[in-house]
């Protein structure tokens, strides 16, 4: 991969831990971090390499930012998710598409490589449930999903049309305790922790037996990483990969919390929207083609997750107090 890397939307879920593995992977000064958000103060006193505050539907901003760091690989993560999304539509079309097409743009100009994360939001009721193939029927109902779909297109004309090397692989729901995700339907996977720490209890938005594919983040990052390395005359696909690191329902996720906490409670009050996101979404995908391509092959299952997840929330959450007393 071109070292030289730009990341947008480097704040949120995914950013803020994707930013640190590729410092540590290709040096601090490599890898600028942008957002449209200033950092805070604790945010810039850990951050240890470059950030500009960057609108990514401001090409002039893009192409500034890229010429100024002479950008060579941009990894593109801004995106409004899908339950906000359902809320406001035309923000979503605006925010996702408008800046991958500038985004992509700016890339052609000036020659980068672009990772643009898809979803599993990409499929739709119409679409085989079960291990969803890689190329199977896509015509998902949320403005979310039409934007992942027209991104992962829009890649691919890119691609074969002006040779921007634009890969990207489609998320299922991304579980970690860093920042936390705002707006998607899968977010009570991450919530759910906070809650079984904090009170011992969680309310699901989502009905206990709705299974859909999930990720720790460090295999959500190992993903980004190893996809936009690959060899690409290995690559029959590019745009985007289907990738998953384990499937589970809120049911069996509370459960496995349970052995660890084993007072942990759990009760369901449902959200419509974000109930029918989820379930014209797949049950559960089929990554061969990501493993075959480029050898992906995800280290965390529920049980390894759930331990790791808290642990480290804990040892989290009680720093986080101690410097709240002090
Ligand atoms: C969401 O729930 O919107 C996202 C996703 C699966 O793309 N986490």
């Amino acid at each position: 991969m071109k070292t030289k890397i730009l990341v947008t939307g480097a704040l949120g879920q995914i950013g803020s831990e994707l930013v640190p593995a590729l410092r540590e992977r290709y040096g601090a000064d490599q890898v600028v971090a942008s957002d449209i958000r200033m950092m805070s103060r604790e945010e810039l006193l850990r951050a240890d390499g470059p950030f500009d505050f960057l609108d990514c539907t401001n090409q002039r901003q893009i192409q500034e930012v890229v010429q100024r760091h002479q950008v060579q690989t941009i990894y593109h993560l801004v995106a409004l998710l899908s339950a906000v999304g359902e809320s406001k539509p035309q923000v979503a079309w605006d925010v996702n598409m408008g800046s991958l097409y500038r985004v992509l743009e700016v890339a052609r100009v000036n020659g980068c490589a672009v990772f643009v994360p898809s979803s599993i939001g990409a499929f739709g009721p119409g679409t085989p449930q079960d291990h969803t193939p890689q190329d199977t029927i896509q015509r998902p109902s949320t403005i979310y999903g039409v934007t992942k779909v027209a991104g992962e297109l829009l890649c691919d004309y890119y691609h074969h049309r002006f040779d921007v090397d634009a890969r990207g692989v489609r998320f299922p729901g991304i579980i970690s305790y860093g920042a936390p995700p705002g707006g998607g339907t899968t977010d009570y996977a991450v919530e759910i922790f906070w809650e079984a720490i904090r009170h011992r209890h969680y309310t699901c938005f989502l009905k206990p037996d709705t299974r859909l594919d999930m990720m720790y983040m460090p295999d959500a990052v190992k993903a980004a990483i190893d996809v936009m390395e690959a060899d690409p005359a290995r690559l029959v696909h590019r745009n985007s990969f289907n990738v998953t690191g384990m499937n589970f329902t809120p049911r069996e996720l509370g459960a496995e919390i349970c052995k660890h906490i084993p007072d942990f409670k759990m009760e369901y009050r449902i959200d419509p929207v974000r109930q029918e996101i989820a379930d014209s979404w797949p049950n559960s995908l089929d990554d061969s083609a990501a493993r075959r391509e480029w050898g992906w092959n995800p280290r965390y299952d529920l049980p390894a997750m759930v331990r790791d997840m808290l642990e480290n929330l804990e040892k989290k959450l009680a720093a986080e107090e101690v410097h709240h007393a002090n």
